[in-house]
């Protein structure tokens, strides 16, 4: 069998759709995961594309997640949505809030989403890209279950708690980065270890506290936040925003309510928006091209931006029609249909 096979691009929607269609997910709950799903896939960020069916199925099998739930909408303040995803997977009640966010933000200058009682898988940056596409800058937080280890600490306490940030630029891609506050995410280390490889120095611990390169061991023991107590506080924050501000799980919380289940994460997410327009004053154009003459700065001396890689893969497979993934990855998800 070839290392890789090709899938054009409608392929990748036709089997995330009849992956989850086929194991308990409504058409609306389906249609939302794929749309994130086939994102992440186009942009070549394998950790969260396709791979990701696993855990969509898993936490239906395991009869945690609700795959026909209906999420309601509440509006405590007039800057302030609450989206109850009432135990089905975020996306759904994201999508459906994301209107109400950003009508708020427009009128407010700045406004929250809270998204309560979900199970959440997903990257972030299409979430707070969908923010910056209507010229909005957006923040989102969520934490996930305590695999990661404080800076200093022994075992697990945090969750691999990401933070994604999008910007609007005139005419341009946005300014977007979306990464886990832990060394590597969860769902890299599995990406890991599915191919064989061992990890960086300095990524995880095994069960005994020592450093490991193996991903089983760094699985079985705990990840490190990335930048030592800098990453570790971020993550601290994090568990906060998106935990008791928004009355929902931190990650110790989340993980204990699992009782002993694997696949997505139950907890609430927070996402932020920002008005440049209101927050300018009005001077939004002249504080764009501010804003362009950091990036060009940050480029011209041979750095990159956050995303660069994924706007260049996404043009690539556009152009192609088609991304590349592993054969075996391809084999074992269609196994998920039998
Ligand atoms: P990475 O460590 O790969 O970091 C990703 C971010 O950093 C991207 O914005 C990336 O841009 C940027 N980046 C990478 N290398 C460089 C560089 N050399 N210069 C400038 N920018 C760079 O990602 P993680 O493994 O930490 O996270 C991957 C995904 O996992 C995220 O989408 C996150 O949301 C998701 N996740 C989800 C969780 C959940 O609970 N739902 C939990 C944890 C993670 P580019 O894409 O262009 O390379
Ligand atoms: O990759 O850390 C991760 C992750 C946790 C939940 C979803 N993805």
């Amino acid at each position: 069998m070839s290392q890789n096979i090709t899938l054009s691009l409608q392929d990748i929607k036709d089997l995330s759709l009849s992956v989850l269609t086929q194991n308990g997910y409504s058409p609306q709950h389906a249609q939302a995961i794929t749309d994130v799903i086939y994102a992440c896939q186009l942009d070549d960020c394998h950790s969260h594309g396709l791979f990701r069916l696993f855990m969509c199925v898993e936490t239906m099998r395991s009869g945690q997640v609700d795959g026909h739930a209906t999420p309601t909408l509440t509006e405590p303040g007039p800057a302030v949505v609450k989206a109850d995803a009432h135990k089905g997977i975020s996306l759904l009640a994201l999508n459906e809030a994301m209107p109400k966010l950003i009508e708020k933000a427009k009128t407010q200058g700045i406004a929250a989403l809270a998204v309560n009682n979900c199970f959440h898988f997903s990257a972030l940056w299409p979430e707070v890209e969908m923010l910056s596409a209507q010229g909005l800058a957006g923040i989102a937080m969520v934490p996930s279950h305590a695999w990661v280890a404080p800076a200093g600490g022994t075992r697990g306490t945090l969750g691999t708690n990401p933070l994604a940030f999008s910007w609007p630029r005139l005419g341009k891609d946005p300014f977007t980065f979306d990464f886990a506050t832990s060394q590597f995410a969860r769902g890299e280390i599995e990406l890991y270890r599915r191919a064989g490889k061992q990890l960086p120095e300095g990524v995880a611990i095994d069960k005994n506290g020592n450093p490991t390169t193996d991903p089983t061991a760094a699985m079985e023991g705990a990840m490190l936040t990335f930048g030592g107590y800098k990453g570790s506080a971020l993550s601290i924050m994090i568990e906060l925003m998106a935990g008791p501000l928004i009355d929902d799980l931190t990650s110790i919380e989340s993980m204990a309510a699992a009782n002993g289940n694997t696949g997505a994460p139950y907890h609430g997410e927070i996402i932020i928006a920002m008005n440049p327009e209101m927050l300018s004053g009005g001077q939004v154009a002249v504080n764009n091209d501010r804003a362009e003459r950091l990036f060009a700065d940050i480029i011209d001396q041979g750095a990159r931006l956050p995303s660069q890689r994924r706007y260049q893969a996404r043009s690539q497979n556009l152009k192609r029609n088609a991304v590349e993934i592993p054969a075996q990855l391809y084999q074992d998800i269609l196994k998920l249909k039998d």
